[in-house]
């Protein structure tokens, strides 16, 4: 259906794992000289999900909306909880093949990302898409898929090894704090948190303290990145990180992990780190330009790369902007969810994100959902993040699903990332529903 499509419709989620699985779709289409377009979203509309006479190939997403497609003839390559448990799905006019590790009993939440999964089935499409094979690397490291063992384990793991022996990425142990490419070793420290070090987190006078106690010029704190020390400094610091964590009676050994590095990127390259690639290529995306982060996957630089730096820029004062309303901002309980509603007060596509940061960087109870919603036209936009400890227990996709199909909305996700919309109006019920169906499974 692929090679033979008259023309070729993409379609890939908002974030960085779907922008590296779009890029992988255009690359195929590229090479076999198809007529393609392509379109990213947040959530697939009514419109994106009824088919004509052309050929459809949704990314990372399009699992949970299947029993919603009309005449739809293509391909799903996606890892989010699917609704229909088929290879092949034929119901309402549709000729869909559907590839997804949820399909094979794995996980799609650790073992295999959508890009990894749009990649594996490129393959079969087209051998040369082993060319993009950091894409994704970037893609599965961007869906947090290295945290829970801190390394990329399963057939993410496979691809990566992949695109290791193709020498296209570098495999390292090292610190596994965002920006080590991008930031300033001040700021990489400053706001590390996997694991949080208490007495540095978030305290700067303390990081420069630390940091000039190493050797390190303070004028040039600012500056200087974790790639441009010496490979002695950094495992100076890192001893002394370990032994400051376990003073403050933590475990010390999340602390170093593999970290992966594109070997097209100089050392220069402020994406060099494949987690601070994802990072700029999912700006790009929530600040509406997701083709500059396709064609910075597909090894674009110049103009595009002064684009992205731009649109990232953006995207993080977007994101102060947010940090600031949520500080004032007061959760509402309802049992063991914790919801904030940020009305029109905040930007709907970054809902996830913010939900993600108040995890990761609030204390909250390990067993609380955290849920943060704006609104999205007539409707709620609503994005949900659970600690993998309760994820073992849970599986929110499926309880967002549940609660938002019975008020007329549309659910679903990941066992411990999960989205719904519904009707303004109805947002209570579905945080009274999700708590009642929480209990029912896993009562605190
Ligand atoms: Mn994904």
């Amino acid at each position: 259906m692929i090679t033979n499509a008259k023309k070729l419709r993409i379609y890939s989620h908002h974030d960085a794992d779907g922008i590296a699985s779009a890029a992988i779709a255009v690359f195929v289409a590229r090479r076999l000289g198809l007529n393609y377009e392509v379109a990213i979203r947040n959530q697939l509309t009514p419109q994106d999900v009824i088919g004509g006479s052309d050929v459809y190939w949704f990314n990372d997403m399009g699992s949970s909306r299947l029993k919603e497609m009309q005449n739809i003839k293509g391909v799903v390559t996606d890892h989010h909880n699917p609704v229909v448990p088929e290879t092949h799905y034929t119901e309402n006019g549709n000729n869909i093949y559907q590839f997804n590790p949820h399909l094979e009993g794995m996980d799609g939440s650790i073992s295999q990302s959508g890009s990894t999964t749009t990649f594996l089935f490129g393959t079969n499409v087209l051998s040369e898409v082993s060319a993009v094979s950091h894409l994704p690397v970037v893609g599965s490291v961007g869906d947090l898929h290295d945290k829970k063992f801190g390394k990329l384990v399963d057939t993410d793991r496979e691809i990566m090894l992949l695109a290791k022996n193709m020498g296209i990425i570098e495999v390292k142990e090292d610190i596994r704090f965002f920006g080590r490419s991008s930031k300033s070793v001040s700021y990489m420290l400053r706001f590390g948190n996997e694991p949080k070090i208490r007495s540095l987190y978030d305290n700067p006078a303390a990081v420069s303290d630390f940091l000039i106690g190493h050797g390190l010029d303070r004028k040039n704190l600012k500056t200087t990145r974790w790639l441009d020390l010496e490979q002695e400094k950094r495992d100076e610091i890192i001893s002394d990180l370990k032994s400051i964590l376990e003073k403050e009676g933590q475990d010390s050994s999340r602390l170093i992990g593999e970290v992966y590095e594109l070997n097209s990127e100089p050392k220069s390259s402020i994406v060099r780190d494949a987690r601070d690639f994802s990072s700029l290529i999912n700006a790009t995306s929530r600040k509406g330009k997701p083709e500059v982060g396709i064609r910075l996957c597909l090894f674009e630089r110049g103009d595009t790369m002064a684009e992205a730096l731009r649109l990232y820029s953006d995207h993080l004062d977007s994101l102060r902007r947010a940090s600031r309303i949520l500080d004032e901002a007061e959760g509402k309980s309802v049992g063991s969810v914790l919801y904030y509603d940020f009305g029109n007060s905040l930007e709907n596509n970054i809902t996830g994100t913010i939900a993600t940061r108040i995890i990761t960087h609030k204390r909250v109870p390990s067993t609380s959902v955290i849920v943060v919603m704006a609104n999205l036209g007539s409707m709620k936009k609503i994005s949900a993040r659970i600690s993998l400890e309760l994820s073992e227990r849970i599986d929110l996709s499926l309880l967002f699903r549940q609660a938002a199909n019975g008020l007329g909305g549309t659910g679903g996700g990941h066992r411990n990332a999960a989205g719904a919309i519904v009707p303004i109006g109805k947002e209570r019920e579905f945080v009274e529903k999700v708590n009642e169906l929480m209990q029912s499974i896993s009562p605190t």
